[in-house]
Protein backbone atom coordinates (compact mmCIF):
# COMPACT_ATOMS: atom_id res chain seq x y z
CA UNK A 1 0.00 0.00 0.00
CA UNK A 2 1.50 3.34 -0.96
CA UNK A 3 1.98 6.13 1.61
CA UNK A 4 -0.41 8.44 -0.25
CA UNK A 5 -3.14 5.82 -0.48
CA UNK A 6 -2.78 5.01 3.20
CA UNK A 7 -3.09 8.62 4.35
CA UNK A 8 -6.30 9.15 2.36
CA UNK A 9 -7.80 6.00 3.85
CA UNK A 10 -6.69 7.01 7.30
CA UNK A 11 -8.30 10.44 7.01
CA UNK A 12 -11.59 8.85 6.01
CA UNK A 13 -11.23 6.26 8.70
CA UNK A 14 -10.40 8.61 11.55
CA UNK A 15 -11.66 12.18 11.54
CA UNK A 16 -9.50 12.99 14.57
CA UNK A 17 -6.28 13.04 12.60
CA UNK A 18 -4.87 16.57 12.58
CA UNK A 19 -1.48 16.79 10.87
CA UNK A 20 -0.76 20.10 12.61
CA UNK A 21 -0.88 18.31 15.98
CA UNK A 22 0.32 14.76 15.57
CA UNK A 23 1.20 12.41 18.41
CA UNK A 24 2.35 8.81 18.56
CA UNK A 25 -0.46 6.38 17.77
CA UNK A 26 -1.28 3.23 19.76
CA UNK A 27 -4.88 2.07 19.97
CA UNK A 28 -6.78 5.23 19.08
CA UNK A 29 -5.85 8.44 17.27
CA UNK A 30 -4.01 10.97 19.46
CA UNK A 31 -3.64 8.62 22.43
CA UNK A 32 0.13 9.36 22.39
CA UNK A 33 1.01 5.77 23.33
CA UNK A 34 4.75 5.07 23.44
CA UNK A 35 7.12 2.48 24.76
CA UNK A 36 10.48 3.58 26.15
CA UNK A 37 13.37 1.64 27.58
CA UNK A 38 16.41 2.74 29.54
CA UNK A 39 18.87 1.69 32.17
CA UNK A 40 19.29 3.37 35.55
CA UNK A 41 22.57 3.15 37.45
CA UNK A 42 20.86 1.87 40.62
CA UNK A 43 19.90 -1.42 42.25
CA UNK A 44 16.67 -3.11 41.11
CA UNK A 45 13.77 -2.65 43.56
CA UNK A 46 10.74 -0.53 44.42
CA UNK A 47 12.75 2.66 44.77
CA UNK A 48 14.32 2.13 41.34
CA UNK A 49 10.87 1.53 39.79
CA UNK A 50 9.59 4.74 41.37
CA UNK A 51 12.61 6.60 39.95
CA UNK A 52 11.90 5.16 36.47
CA UNK A 53 8.29 6.43 36.65
CA UNK A 54 9.49 9.89 37.68
CA UNK A 55 11.90 9.97 34.74
CA UNK A 56 9.11 8.96 32.36
CA UNK A 57 6.95 11.84 33.65
CA UNK A 58 9.83 14.25 33.04
CA UNK A 59 10.02 12.90 29.47
CA UNK A 60 6.46 14.13 28.97
CA UNK A 61 4.69 10.80 29.52
CA UNK A 62 1.33 10.68 31.27
CA UNK A 63 0.16 7.55 33.10
CA UNK A 64 3.53 5.84 32.87
CA UNK A 65 3.75 2.20 33.89
CA UNK A 66 6.75 -0.06 34.26
CA UNK A 67 6.00 -3.21 32.31
CA UNK A 68 9.39 -4.84 32.65
CA UNK A 69 12.48 -4.39 34.78
CA UNK A 70 15.51 -6.55 35.25
CA UNK A 71 18.73 -6.24 37.17
CA UNK A 72 21.64 -6.05 34.71
CA UNK A 73 24.27 -6.00 37.42
CA UNK A 74 24.42 -5.12 41.10
CA UNK A 75 24.12 -1.40 40.40
CA UNK A 76 22.24 -1.29 37.09
CA UNK A 77 18.57 -1.90 36.27
CA UNK A 78 16.95 -2.05 32.85
CA UNK A 79 13.34 -0.80 32.42
CA UNK A 80 10.64 -0.92 29.79
CA UNK A 81 7.73 1.50 30.30
CA UNK A 82 4.52 2.42 28.55
CA UNK A 83 2.95 5.85 28.73
CA UNK A 84 1.03 8.55 26.87
CA UNK A 85 3.15 11.26 25.32
CA UNK A 86 1.45 14.55 26.11
CA UNK A 87 3.03 16.86 23.51
CA UNK A 88 2.32 17.05 19.80
CA UNK A 89 4.16 18.40 16.78
CA UNK A 90 3.12 20.18 13.61
CA UNK A 91 3.84 17.73 10.82
CA UNK A 92 2.98 20.23 8.08
CA UNK A 93 5.83 22.54 9.14
CA UNK A 94 8.56 19.91 8.79
CA UNK A 95 10.94 20.41 5.88
CA UNK A 96 13.48 17.73 5.16
CA UNK A 97 16.15 18.17 2.57
CA UNK A 98 16.18 14.70 1.08
CA UNK A 99 17.85 13.76 -2.17
CA UNK A 100 14.97 13.55 -4.57
CA UNK A 101 16.35 11.73 -7.56
CA UNK A 102 15.30 8.50 -9.12
CA UNK A 103 18.18 6.05 -9.30
CA UNK A 104 19.19 4.94 -12.78
CA UNK A 105 20.42 1.42 -13.50
CA UNK A 106 24.12 0.54 -13.66
CA UNK A 107 23.91 0.45 -17.48
CA UNK A 108 22.18 3.83 -17.67
CA UNK A 109 24.77 5.33 -15.33
CA UNK A 110 27.63 4.00 -17.46
CA UNK A 111 25.96 5.38 -20.60
CA UNK A 112 25.42 8.79 -19.02
CA UNK A 113 29.04 9.08 -17.89
CA UNK A 114 30.29 7.91 -21.30
CA UNK A 115 28.15 10.31 -23.31
CA UNK A 116 27.85 13.33 -21.01
CA UNK A 117 31.09 13.38 -19.03
CA UNK A 118 33.19 11.53 -21.60
CA UNK A 119 35.75 10.07 -19.21
CA UNK A 120 35.87 7.66 -16.28
CA UNK A 121 35.05 9.07 -12.85
CA UNK A 122 37.51 8.37 -10.05
CA UNK A 123 35.80 7.47 -6.79
CA UNK A 124 37.61 6.80 -3.53
CA UNK A 125 35.93 5.52 -0.40
CA UNK A 126 36.77 4.66 3.19
CA UNK A 127 35.46 4.41 6.69
CA UNK A 128 37.45 7.11 8.41
CA UNK A 129 38.79 7.83 11.86
CA UNK A 130 38.64 5.10 14.50
CA UNK A 131 35.48 3.60 12.98
CA UNK A 132 36.01 -0.08 12.07
CA UNK A 133 32.68 -0.78 10.34
CA UNK A 134 33.40 -1.79 6.75
CA UNK A 135 30.16 -3.44 5.67
CA UNK A 136 28.47 -0.18 4.61
CA UNK A 137 31.27 1.13 2.41
CA UNK A 138 31.83 -2.39 1.00
CA UNK A 139 28.14 -2.56 0.09
CA UNK A 140 28.51 0.59 -2.01
CA UNK A 141 31.93 0.00 -3.57
CA UNK A 142 32.89 -3.68 -3.67
CA UNK A 143 32.28 -5.61 -6.88
CA UNK A 144 29.67 -7.92 -5.41
CA UNK A 145 27.72 -5.05 -3.85
CA UNK A 146 24.73 -5.52 -1.58
CA UNK A 147 21.31 -7.18 -1.77
CA UNK A 148 21.63 -7.95 -5.48
CA UNK A 149 22.97 -4.50 -6.41
CA UNK A 150 26.51 -4.52 -7.79
CA UNK A 151 29.01 -2.13 -6.21
CA UNK A 152 30.84 0.72 -7.99
CA UNK A 153 33.86 -1.50 -8.80
CA UNK A 154 31.62 -3.25 -11.29
CA UNK A 155 30.82 -0.05 -13.23
CA UNK A 156 32.69 0.22 -16.51
CA UNK A 157 32.88 4.04 -16.34
CA UNK A 158 33.92 4.28 -12.70
CA UNK A 159 37.40 3.77 -11.33
CA UNK A 160 36.66 2.87 -7.72
CA UNK A 161 39.03 2.46 -4.80
CA UNK A 162 37.97 1.20 -1.38
CA UNK A 163 40.53 1.85 1.34
CA UNK A 164 38.64 -0.03 4.05
CA UNK A 165 38.24 1.15 7.62
CA UNK A 166 40.13 3.18 10.21
CA UNK A 167 41.64 5.41 7.54
CA UNK A 168 42.79 8.73 8.96
CA UNK A 169 41.42 11.87 7.35
CA UNK A 170 45.01 12.86 6.51
CA UNK A 171 45.66 9.59 4.63
CA UNK A 172 42.33 9.90 2.87
CA UNK A 173 43.03 13.43 1.65
CA UNK A 174 46.48 12.30 0.48
CA UNK A 175 44.87 9.52 -1.57
CA UNK A 176 42.35 11.97 -3.02
CA UNK A 177 45.16 14.20 -4.28
CA UNK A 178 47.31 11.30 -5.51
CA UNK A 179 44.50 9.68 -7.49
CA UNK A 180 42.91 12.98 -8.62
CA UNK A 181 39.62 11.75 -7.22
CA UNK A 182 36.39 13.27 -8.50
CA UNK A 183 34.27 11.84 -5.71
CA UNK A 184 35.01 11.06 -2.05
CA UNK A 185 32.79 8.57 -0.22
CA UNK A 186 33.04 8.46 3.55
CA UNK A 187 31.27 5.92 5.73
CA UNK A 188 30.54 6.54 9.41
CA UNK A 189 28.72 4.11 11.66
CA UNK A 190 29.79 4.85 15.21
CA UNK A 191 28.03 7.98 16.45
CA UNK A 192 28.76 7.67 20.15
CA UNK A 193 29.53 11.04 21.73
CA UNK A 194 29.15 12.61 18.25
CA UNK A 195 32.48 11.24 17.10
CA UNK A 196 31.19 11.13 13.51
CA UNK A 197 30.42 14.86 13.56
CA UNK A 198 33.94 15.75 14.66
CA UNK A 199 35.47 13.33 12.21
CA UNK A 200 33.42 14.50 9.25
CA UNK A 201 33.96 18.21 9.90
CA UNK A 202 37.68 17.59 10.36
CA UNK A 203 37.78 16.06 6.86
CA UNK A 204 36.07 19.14 5.41
CA UNK A 205 38.64 21.37 7.17
CA UNK A 206 41.54 19.35 5.74
CA UNK A 207 40.10 19.47 2.22
CA UNK A 208 39.66 23.22 2.51
CA UNK A 209 43.21 23.63 3.78
CA UNK A 210 44.46 21.70 0.72
CA UNK A 211 42.21 23.90 -1.46
CA UNK A 212 40.50 20.92 -3.09
CA UNK A 213 37.10 21.03 -1.38
CA UNK A 214 35.43 22.72 -4.40
CA UNK A 215 37.03 20.36 -6.89
CA UNK A 216 35.48 17.19 -5.49
CA UNK A 217 32.03 15.85 -4.76
CA UNK A 218 32.06 15.02 -1.06
CA UNK A 219 29.57 12.43 0.15
CA UNK A 220 29.08 10.62 3.44
CA UNK A 221 26.86 7.74 4.45
CA UNK A 222 25.93 5.45 7.28
CA UNK A 223 23.01 4.24 9.37
CA UNK A 224 22.61 7.56 11.21
CA UNK A 225 23.50 9.88 8.33
CA UNK A 226 20.87 11.99 6.59
CA UNK A 227 21.26 14.37 3.68
CA UNK A 228 20.35 17.21 6.00
CA UNK A 229 23.06 16.37 8.53
CA UNK A 230 25.62 15.90 5.76
CA UNK A 231 24.91 19.34 4.34
CA UNK A 232 25.06 20.90 7.76
CA UNK A 233 28.55 19.44 8.18
CA UNK A 234 29.80 20.83 4.87
CA UNK A 235 29.30 17.76 2.66
CA UNK A 236 27.52 17.83 -0.69
CA UNK A 237 25.19 14.96 0.17
CA UNK A 238 24.50 12.23 2.69
CA UNK A 239 22.93 8.79 2.36
CA UNK A 240 21.34 6.65 5.05
CA UNK A 241 20.15 3.06 5.37
CA UNK A 242 19.05 1.08 2.29
CA UNK A 243 21.31 2.98 -0.07
CA UNK A 244 22.61 1.11 -3.12
CA UNK A 245 25.45 2.03 -5.45
CA UNK A 246 22.91 3.21 -8.06
CA UNK A 247 21.49 5.83 -5.67
CA UNK A 248 24.81 7.44 -4.93
CA UNK A 249 26.20 7.06 -8.46
CA UNK A 250 23.11 8.69 -10.01
CA UNK A 251 23.60 11.60 -7.63
CA UNK A 252 27.33 12.11 -8.13
CA UNK A 253 27.41 11.73 -11.93
CA UNK A 254 24.70 14.42 -12.24
CA UNK A 255 26.58 16.63 -9.79
CA UNK A 256 29.83 16.27 -11.76
CA UNK A 257 27.94 16.99 -14.99
CA UNK A 258 26.17 20.06 -13.55
CA UNK A 259 29.43 21.50 -12.28
CA UNK A 260 31.11 20.81 -15.62
CA UNK A 261 28.30 22.62 -17.48
CA UNK A 262 28.57 25.74 -15.33
C1 LIG B 1 29.00 -5.83 12.28
C2 LIG B 1 29.07 -4.81 13.39
C3 LIG B 1 30.32 -4.60 13.99
C4 LIG B 1 31.59 -5.30 13.53
C5 LIG B 1 32.09 -4.59 12.25
C6 LIG B 1 32.84 -5.53 11.34
C7 LIG B 1 33.09 -4.92 10.02
N1 LIG B 1 34.08 -5.44 9.35
O1 LIG B 1 32.43 -3.99 9.59
C8 LIG B 1 32.52 -5.13 14.76
C9 LIG B 1 32.38 -6.34 15.66
C10 LIG B 1 34.00 -4.89 14.46
C11 LIG B 1 31.87 -3.94 15.46
C12 LIG B 1 32.54 -3.17 16.39
C13 LIG B 1 31.94 -2.16 17.11
N2 LIG B 1 30.67 -1.77 17.07
CO1 LIG B 1 29.43 -2.47 15.78
N3 LIG B 1 28.03 -3.20 14.85
C14 LIG B 1 27.91 -4.10 13.85
C15 LIG B 1 26.44 -4.34 13.42
C16 LIG B 1 26.00 -5.66 14.06
C17 LIG B 1 26.16 -4.38 11.93
C18 LIG B 1 26.67 -3.20 11.10
C19 LIG B 1 26.56 -3.55 9.66
O2 LIG B 1 27.44 -4.19 9.13
N4 LIG B 1 25.43 -3.19 8.97
C20 LIG B 1 25.15 -3.57 7.60
C21 LIG B 1 25.48 -2.44 6.60
C22 LIG B 1 25.21 -2.91 5.17
O3 LIG B 1 24.62 -1.36 6.88
P1 LIG B 1 25.12 0.15 6.98
O4 LIG B 1 26.45 0.22 7.61
O5 LIG B 1 24.03 0.95 7.56
O6 LIG B 1 25.33 0.58 5.46
C23 LIG B 1 24.30 0.97 4.60
C24 LIG B 1 23.90 2.44 4.68
O7 LIG B 1 24.06 3.03 5.94
C25 LIG B 1 24.70 3.10 3.61
N5 LIG B 1 26.07 3.52 3.84
C26 LIG B 1 26.96 3.19 4.80
N6 LIG B 1 28.12 3.81 4.59
C27 LIG B 1 27.99 4.56 3.48
C28 LIG B 1 28.87 5.43 2.84
C29 LIG B 1 28.44 6.11 1.69
C30 LIG B 1 29.37 7.04 1.01
C31 LIG B 1 27.12 5.90 1.20
C32 LIG B 1 26.67 6.60 0.00
C33 LIG B 1 26.24 5.04 1.86
C34 LIG B 1 26.68 4.38 2.98
O8 LIG B 1 24.73 2.11 2.60
C35 LIG B 1 24.84 0.82 3.18
C36 LIG B 1 24.06 -0.15 2.33
O9 LIG B 1 22.72 0.22 2.23
C37 LIG B 1 25.74 -3.09 14.08
C38 LIG B 1 24.32 -3.34 14.60
C39 LIG B 1 23.33 -3.43 13.50
N7 LIG B 1 22.59 -4.53 13.47
O10 LIG B 1 23.26 -2.55 12.65
C40 LIG B 1 26.66 -2.75 15.23
C41 LIG B 1 26.80 -1.29 15.65
C42 LIG B 1 26.92 -0.44 14.42
N8 LIG B 1 28.10 -1.26 16.41
C43 LIG B 1 28.07 -0.49 17.40
C44 LIG B 1 29.15 -0.30 18.31
C45 LIG B 1 28.89 0.58 19.51
C46 LIG B 1 30.38 -0.91 18.09
C47 LIG B 1 31.60 -0.80 19.01
C48 LIG B 1 31.91 0.59 19.53
C49 LIG B 1 31.40 -1.80 20.14
C50 LIG B 1 32.47 -1.75 21.23
N9 LIG B 1 32.07 -1.20 22.36
O11 LIG B 1 33.55 -2.17 21.01
C51 LIG B 1 32.71 -1.33 18.10
C52 LIG B 1 33.38 -0.15 17.38
C53 LIG B 1 34.66 -0.54 16.81
C54 LIG B 1 35.20 0.61 16.02
N10 LIG B 1 36.40 1.06 16.35
O12 LIG B 1 34.54 1.10 15.11
C55 LIG B 1 26.75 0.24 17.55
C56 LIG B 1 26.86 1.69 17.08
C57 LIG B 1 26.10 2.62 17.99
C58 LIG B 1 26.33 4.03 17.55
N11 LIG B 1 25.33 4.59 16.89
O13 LIG B 1 27.37 4.59 17.75
C59 LIG B 1 25.81 -0.69 16.72
C60 LIG B 1 24.59 0.05 16.10
C61 LIG B 1 25.34 -1.80 17.68
C62 LIG B 1 24.49 -1.28 18.84
N12 LIG B 1 23.19 -1.33 18.74
O14 LIG B 1 25.01 -0.83 19.82
N13 LIG B 1 30.62 -3.78 15.08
Amino acid sequence: MSGGHYSIEKKEFDKNLDLTRIKPYGDTMNDGKVQVSFTLPVNDGEKATFAALEIAKKMGLENPSVVYHVSLDKDFTYFVLYGNFKHSINYTEIKVESIDIEALTMEEINDYIKTQIKRKLVVIGATTGTDAHTVGIDAIINMKGFAGHYGLERYEMIEAYNFGSQVTNEEFVKKAIELKADILLVSQTVTQKDIHVRNLTNLVDLLEAEEIRDKIVLICGGPRISNELAKELGFDAGFGPNTFSENVATYFMKEVYNRKSK
